[in-house]
């Protein structure tokens, strides 16, 4: 491992040049817990882990990534601890996490998570890897970003899970979830990342929210009066899960039918179940002529459509009539502000 980002900018050289016996520790003498810490300057880390000085020097400077350590003297060393954590950023950079989310990942990480991280081998082998002992938003996007990218099915589990646990289904998917499959497919889209980790990435998360939905689904009465679908031709369905995951713990039932429901088929399902909101999620553009809206045409009891996603144009509303209220929705909580609106409980 050499090359790393294209970042080998020419610094001027420093004091932590001073090692040269290459991979050879050197004591901090500069106390006495210290005095038993091999600790070592820029140019044996460089050697010992293969990366670039310059690129050492770039990582400590924009990524905190870098010795903790001073020498009596004053002179910057790297400790063990401080090793692990350039390892570790070397590893997630090589693999095409950027350089800003793997810092933050490494910097997340104590000396035992770090050594968990290291130990592990380069694919999962079922262990988690990555996660921190502290999971804040950012380091949590950046955690499920590196895990995806890294195929690491156990970490992916246990960030969702935890964010999920912690903060709730519309904040985890608000401030941690969306914004990490935003990330995905934009490394997806930019080749820095393989779509076998954005389906991985996409398994995980359905686990987890089907999880919450399990346990916390309401016992049905009748057909229930929400129901969600993504749009005709349109595979994305993890929002419609978040939602389902959203109403079932706020106690409203609804009925799901997941992604590309054919435009007849939602047609029927309105007819036959008369519900009085329906959610319908689109990633994808929307067509100019679209069919999905002819399974509203004939609707003669009060039915409100909420539609979310970039795909839909921005003038949704026009679609309504008489008895059919379209709008759009930019986010979770406006859904479900939504639904609840209609008392759809
Ligand atoms: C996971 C994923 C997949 C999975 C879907 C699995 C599943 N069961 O859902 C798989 C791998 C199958 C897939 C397939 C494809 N995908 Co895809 N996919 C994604 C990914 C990473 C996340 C999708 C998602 O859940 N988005 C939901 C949230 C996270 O994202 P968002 O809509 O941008 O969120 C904004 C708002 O909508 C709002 N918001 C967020 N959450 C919620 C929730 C609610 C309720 C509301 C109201 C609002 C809201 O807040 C956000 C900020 O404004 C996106 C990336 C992305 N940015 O969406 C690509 C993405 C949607 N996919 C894309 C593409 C191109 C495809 C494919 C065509 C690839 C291919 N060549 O096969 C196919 C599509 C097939 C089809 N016919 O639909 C493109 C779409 C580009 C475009 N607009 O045309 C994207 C944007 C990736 C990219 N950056 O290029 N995909």
């Amino acid at each position: 491992m050499t090359e790393h980002t294209g970042e080998h900018e020419h610094e001027p050289k420093d004091e932590d040049q001073d090692v040269s016996a290459g991979t050879s520790p050197s004591t901090t003498g500069s106390d006495a817990a210290d005095d038993a810490m091999p600790t070592w300057g820029v140019g044996a880390v460089s050697a010992r882990v293969g990366i670039a000085t310059p690129t050492l020097r770039t990582w400590e400077r924009r990524y905190s990534i870098g010795p903790s350590r001073r020498t009596g003297g004053g002179h910057r060393r790297y400790d063990e601890e401080d090793v692990s954590r350039v390892l570790l950023m070397g590893r997630l950079v090589t693999r095409g996490v950027p350089p800003q989310a793997a810092s933050r990942v490494a910097l997340s990480l104590d000396a035992a998570g770090l050594r968990a991280a290291l130990a592990a081998p380069d694919r999962t082998d079922g262990a988690p890897v990555l996660v921190a002992p502290d999971v804040r938003p950012s380091v949590a996007v950046d955690t499920i970003l590196a895990a995806a990218t890294e195929l690491d099915a156990s970490t992916l589990s246990q960030v969702y899970a935890r964010t999920i646990a912690e903060w709730g289904v519309v904040a985890a998917w608000t401030e941690v979830i969306s914004p990490a499959l935003a990330l995905i497919g934009d490394a997806w889209f930019d080749g820095a990342l393989g779509v076998d980790s954005e389906h991985l990435a996409t398994e995980r998360l359905a686990a987890q929210l089907h999880a919450v939905i399990g346990t916390r689904r309401p016992p049905s009465r009748g057909a229930p009066r929400v129901v969600l679908a993504s749009a005709d031709g349109d595979l994305h369905a993890l929002p419609l899960l978040a939602v389902e995951a959203a109403l079932a713990v706020e106690g409203t039932p609804c009925s799901s039918l997941g992604g590309r429901l054919p435009a007849g088929g939602l047609a029927d399902l309105v007819r036959r179940l008369r519900p009085g909101v329906v959610f319908l999620w689109a990633s994808m553009s929307r067509p100019p002529r679209d069919g999905v809206w002819r399974a509203f045409d004939d609707v003669t009891w009060p039915l409100t459509v909420l539609v979310g996603g970039p795909g839909w144009p921005t003038e949704v509303a026009e679609r309504s009539h008489e008895h059919l209220t379209v709008e759009r929705v930019d986010t979770l909580d406006d859904l479900l502000r939504g639904v609840r609106e209609v008392g759809a409980g």
